[in-house]
């Protein structure tokens, strides 16, 4: 005890000693708020407070990384890259905290400068880095990788702008921009000393060294830095934290002071200020590529700079080129980043001078692709044109991989000259395009998909020729999500009633909620676990009220569709649910007995006009039924604008019925399935993606599974699929359409939602809604009746939790480390 607080003792109690986390952290606080905000540390405000708790934890997640890079480079671990131009990490301050051991002391901190955790969190603005699925799995597998002390980095951009905030004005979805870094960066480090160069345009020179070899370089091309931002990814209380490293792009142009001469001052800057616009935004597209030369080039800057970083890693080794496979994995989540393979055979061949021969011996055992998509209009092609003008040497690159790849094709299959064109790196017809996932398998080791059925898939029909070609590169790899987000951090009052019956080793170890199982024949543990979940469901009808200005029966069946809009998802067959729901209670009183809220949110890319078109149905409908005074408490129809992680974390946890819909054969995997059942949602559902996985795994009686499988679904299509046929057959059915087509949801412009009932009736119904209807017209009756028996509503929701242990991202990544990467635990 210092003299001075001695001195202190009459008019003060004793302080504390400084050592208590709590109180370190409380000072770390403080001395952040003055030091690194420049802020009055008598009355800092939430938002304030906010920062320097970040800033307080950012101090102890680098000291972490640093250490866990030294371990890295002291063992020499073969390292693992995982690029993507998305990731989609949701807010980060509660999940550091719960990884970092720190939430009591954060809580008791903040207690002590008069602040609650929870208002002090609402405070953080999420990173929206990414559009969707995609996204968000690569940032539960960098948890997962940290978590299992993977040698891992993740590599993407640092969009300025990401994915665009939704607002719903007058039921149609308006967007702005989502200017995440208004209130300053508080996670990460920004290293401005630390560029790369990216080069583009310009004309490939072939000249003949001294040594008589063909060589080839790029002249007059545009050059632009990359900058490196690096975030902190802590695993699960482990001391261990992994970086995402996001390059920003800064302009390589000195100031001309001939421009001064000439005048053009203003001209000058801003030649500067467009080489930054290549990380100014993210596409807002999913599954469909917008094919934007801007786009093009953002996958390359990605990919240009992330090379560059593994090669200067490399090269401090001081071993051969051969041993680069050995020493390191690159991971292509979706072909978006797939141009590394010509790069890295451009800087094997032109500058590091090996063989073409030797350099695809290299290639080909370092990159590994994930493909997450069969949807056709999703595979990415980029004009052959475009391709030469922006990259010009990688096109001569992929053509001699192909030129190679088609030789020994044809040898392989001497009898099938159609394979060729089929299979080419090149589609060659009217116009000439670069196929990218050709590429992606051509170049890598490994090719997978990412639920059993979607692997199948992409075996038998998407790339079968390959699956003919190249067996042993095919491979599944089921995904998962992290339970440490997913669970603990967005239901905290569930993961504690876990906790308490069966331990924390779930949160590193999901298959231990199979201890779980004994209890839900335990009256105490039923009641407990329906409590939990009904004062979740009280939480999110508040938020409802307060935005929304509806009120919802917190009692009433939740039943929740959330997702990016999609043909593909139905979101439209739920609404036509829905309204046949509505038609019956008007109908016939009494007939409909469980009371339903309906939730729905989601962002549809800006330029889909039936997507957004869908969005407005939705929210006509909701105003209708709201408003209707016959419906009352039985029908309530929610849209939540801005759905995003934040937003999701709300609403998962409060969810009875999760839907997940789409046409069999059309989702790949889908993973909020996996956070719903996770929550102890029951799953309504096709035989599609990961839904089949998850119907194994919690038995087949505890969710609700319809429609037609996805071979059926082809058989009916060759057959010559009529969905009028069903609209003839079924009364409900046409009801429903005739309403929408008549403009009964749009009484001020009857016309308005006729192209919906268009789609389905005249333009051949791509996605089935009309065949899929009445199954799930009966299966959501079969839902409603499970809801009434409370018990055996409890019973299915605890069996969902305890049997989704296999759908931990920490399972996927250490399949993925072990049967593609070849790397383990430092
Ligand atoms: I390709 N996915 C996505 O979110 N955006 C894309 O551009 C593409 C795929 C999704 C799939 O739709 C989901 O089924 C899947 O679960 C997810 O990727 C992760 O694999």
């Amino acid at each position: 005890m210092t003299s001075q607080n001695s001195g202190n003792r009459k008019s003060r109690l004793p302080e504390a000693p400084a050592t208590r986390p709590a109180e370190s952290l409380k000072q770390d606080i403080l001395r952040h708020v003055l030091y690194s905000l420049g802020r009055d540390t008598e009355r800092p405000d939430r938002q304030t407070v906010f920062r320097a708790l970040a800033l307080s934890l950012r101090d102890r997640l680098v000291e972490k990384w640093i250490a866990s890079q030294r371990d890295i480079y002291s063992r020499s671990s073969k390292r693992v890259y995982y690029l993507s131009l998305e990731f989609l990490p949701g807010p980060f301050l509660r999940e550091n905290l719960i990884a970092l051991g720190l939430e009591n002391e954060a809580r008791e901190a903040l207690t002590d400068m008069g602040f609650g955790l929870d208002d002090v969190a609402d405070e953080e603005y999420e990173p929206g880095l990414g559009n969707g699925g995609l996204g968000r799995l690569a940032s539960c597998y960098l948890d997962s990788m940290a978590t299992l002390r993977l040698p891992a980095y993740g590599y993407g951009i640092h969009y300025a702008y990401g994915i665009f905030y939704q607002l719903i004005k007058e039921g149609r979805q308006v967007e702005r921009a989502d200017n995440w870094l208004r209130g300053g960066t508080h996670w990460e480090f920004e290293r401005s000393h630390y560029v790369h160069p990216v080069r583009f345009y310009g004309q490939v020179r072939e000249w003949v060294d001294e040594q008589g070899r063909l060589r080839h370089s790029l002249e007059n091309a545009t050059t632009v830095m990359a900058m490196a931002c690096d975030m902190f990814i802590p695993g699960h209380k482990n001391d261990y934290v992994l970086n995402m490293r996001l390059w920003a792009a800064k302009t390589s142009r000195e100031f001309e002071f001939s421009f001064f001469n000439t005048g053009d001052y203003i001209g000058a800057v801003e030649e500067k200020i467009r080489d930054e616009n290549i990380s100014m935004v993210l596409y807002p597209n999913d599954e469909a590529p917008e094919g934007k030369e801007l786009r093009l080039k953002q996958q390359f800057f990605l990919v240009s700079a992330t090379i560059q970083d593994i090669v200067r890693r490399f090269r401090k080794k001081g071993i051969a080129w051969d041993q680069l496979p050995r020493k390191n994995v690159i991971h292509l989540n979706e072909t978006h980043p797939a141009v590394a393979i010509p790069e890295l055979m451009r800087i094997l061949v032109d500058e590091e001078l090996l063989t073409w021969e030797e350099a695809w011996y290299i290639c080909v055992r370092t990159f590994a692709y994930t493909n997450h998509t069969v949807l056709p209009e999703a595979l990415e092609v980029w004009p052959e044109d475009l391709f030469r003008r922006l990259l010009p040497r990688h096109l001569q690159i992929i053509h001699e991989i192909n030129r190679r790849f088609l030789h020994d094709v044809r040898r392989q299959f001497p009898n099938d000259p159609n394979i060729l064109g089929r299979v080419s790196l090149v589609h060659e017809g009217e116009s000439r395009w670069v196929r990218m996932s050709h590429l992606a398998i051509v170049g890598s080791f490994s090719v997978n998909g990412v639920s059993a059925h979607h692997s199948e898939i992409l075996k038998e029909s998407v790339f079968h020729d390959f699956y003919k070609i190249f067996p042993e590169r095919f491979n599944n790899k089921t995904n998962g999500i992290t339970p440490r987000r997913w669970l603990r951090q967005c239901n905290p009052t569930l993961a504690w009633l876990i906790t308490e019956h069966i331990g924390p080793e779930w949160l590193t170890d999901l298959a231990q909620l199979k201890k779980l199982e004994p209890y839900v024949n335990s009256e105490g543990f039923h009641r407990a676990w329906m409590e939990v979940r009904l004062r979740n469901k009280h939480k999110l009808a508040e938020y409802i009220r307060d935005k929304n200005g509806i009120t919802v029966m917190p009692e009433s069946l939740f039943d929740v569709h959330v997702k990016r809009f999609h043909e593909y998802k139905r979101q439209l067959l739920n609404v036509l649910h829905v309204i046949a729901l509505y038609n019956r209670i008007r109908s016939s009183p009494g007939s409909v007995t469980v009371p339903r809220t309906y939730i729905f949110g989601g962002k549809a890319a800006p330029g889909y006009y039936m997507a957004k078109h869908i969005i407005r149905l939705i929210n006509s409908v909701a105003y209708t039924i709201n408003t209707d005074p016959r419906v009352g408490d039985l029908l309530k129809v929610v849209f939540l604008q801005n759905y995003c992680v934040t937003l999701a974390e709300r609403i998962i946890p409060a969810t009875d019925l999760s839907e997940q819909i789409s046409t069999a054969g059309m989702e790949a995997s889908g993973t909020g399935n996996m956070k719903f059942a996770l929550n102890g949602a029951i799953t309504i559902g096709t035989h599609d993606g990961a839904n089949i996985e998850i119907m194994e795994h919690v038995g087949n009686e505890n969710l609700f599974l319809f429609g037609l499988l996805s071979h059926e679904v082809n058989e009916m299509r060759s057959q010559g699929y009529n969905p009028r046929l069903f609209y003839e057959r079924d009364s409900e059915l046409r009801e429903v359409l005739d309403m929408i087509a008549g403009g009964f949801f749009s009484p001020s412009e009857p016309h308005l939602f006729r192209d919906v009932v268009e789609s389905l009736l005249n333009h051949g119904d791509r996605y089935m809604v009309l065949a899929d209807f009445r199954s799930y017209v009966y299966r959501q009756q079969d839902a409603a009746n499970a809801f009434m028996d409370q018990a055996a509503w409890a019973r299915m929701s605890m069996l969902n939790t305890s049997r989704m242990g296999f759908f931990s991202s920490d399972r996927a990544v250490d399949e993925y480390a072990k049967d593609i990467w070849g790397v383990s635990g430092v």
